[in-house]
């Protein structure tokens, strides 16, 4: 039997961890709950884009997955770690005010303890002191949403886990809209046609002495030669969704001209860069928090490593757009490329070839001045 100080110790080790008794009222008998089936990445699971209803429960599950993993076209295989089976995991919508409860489940299956970090959450470390469960365990996590934006969440088991879980896979992005929904600087409502979540992955995969990169039985054998790769800091992938071209060719994303596109884009670890070749972002929560006005009219936008942004932007003109990181070596190099497929008609006003490519001099007979006989006074 435990003996009371012997209590107090355990009490006092677990302190860091544990949650204080509630003090505030937690009956929530009153509000309607919600189930959410959660969809993977691009996508996300149907929601209202404002609400008039009262603050609800939203339910969600999760299952964490250890699994072998392909990052790019050569077969590399990486021992992923992934909420619900996917990179990035996948993503949760919910309004201001509403509870998260999640049920996170570490199936027998697995090999390692994971747990949640909702940088949208407040106390005990996000949850993540709150969820820490070992193979064959589930665990149910509470909170209240109640800063509107788009966050990351991720694995931190702790210690050398914490980046090892987050490069393995372990992160996905909740979006906390306002109840009346998004708005512009003058608080008029914007609303998406369509949204689409973007997770940049940055993986260290080990090589051997020919250059090659390896392979492992398990994660844990994969350890000692991964994280000699992380601390060097240099990834040698650096994806959206998991892997190369995962978003592009006949996985592109698709819109049309006119349609208003919500892009959420996450990266848990590292800073990145998002642009539109050829297009734009109309409104940008380049720090994801909808209570700050947007940003107009961005050719670039920065992501913190750690955080999330959005970017809502209606489609001009039809074709195939790359969506990059731009740092254009890790969206060439390393992979950070996705597409946009867009149909509908081309507007010659905003942009048309004048004249195809052909030999020099032969643009004179449009009549064009020639620099050297420009005059300026
Ligand atoms: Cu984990």
């Amino acid at each position: 039997m435990l003996s009371r100080r012997n209590l107090l110790m355990c009490a006092a080790a677990s302190a860091l961890f544990m949650a204080a008794p509630a003090l505030a009222a937690d009956d929530l008998s009153g509000l309607q709950r919600v189930k959410v089936d959660l969809v993977a990445p691009p996508f996300i699971h149907p929601h209202e884009q404002a609400t008039k209803a009262a603050p609800r429960v939203v339910q969600f599950r999760m299952a964490i997955q250890e699994k072998e993993w392909v990052v790019d076209n050569e077969g590399t295989k990486i021992h992923a770690m992934t909420f619900n089976g996917s990179v990035p995991g996948p993503m949760m919508v919910v309004h201001e005010n509403d509870y998260v409860e999640l049920t996170l489940v570490n199936p027998e299956t697995n090999t390692m303890a994971h747990n949640i970090d909702f940088h949208a959450s407040t106390g005990a470390l996000g949850g993540g002191g709150l969820t820490l469960i070992n193979p064959g365990e589930q665990v149910v996590l509470r909170w209240k949403a109640t800063r509107p934006g788009v966050f990351v969440y991720h694995c931190a088991p702790g210690g050398p886990m914490i980046p090892w879980h987050v490069v393995s896979g372990m992160n996905g992005a909740i979006m906390v809209l306002p109840r009346d929904g998004l708005k512009d600087e003058n608080g008029k409502p914007l609303r998406y046609d369509k949204a689409y979540y973007i997770g940049e992955q940055d993986f260290y995969v080990p090589r051997d002495a020919q250059g090659k990169y390896k392979t492992y039985a398990s994660p844990s054998e994969a350890y000692p030669d991964s994280v000699e790769v992380m601390r060097k800091l240099i990834p040698t992938h650096e994806v959206f969704n998991g892997r190369v071209d995962s978003l592009t060719g006949k996985n592109a994303l698709t819109a049309k001209v006119g349609e208003r596109v919500l892009i959420i884009h996450s990266q848990a670890n590292r800073d990145t860069r998002p642009h539109l070749i050829g297009g734009h972002g109309d409104y940008v929560w380049e720090t994801g928090k909808f209570n700050n006005p947007p940003e107009k009219d961005l050719e670039t936008w920065f992501i913190r490593g750690g955080s999330a942004g959005a970017a809502l932007y209606t489609f001009r003109q039809p074709g195939v757009y790359a969506y990059v990181n731009h740092n254009l070596i890790e969206a060439v190099e390393l992979g950070a490329t996705a597409h946009f497929k867009v149909e509908g008609t081309w507007n010659d006003d905003l942009m048309k070839q004048v004249q195809p490519p052909g030999p020099i001099g032969a643009g004179d007979k449009l009549g064009a001045v020639t620099p050297s006989a420009t005059k300026v006074n």
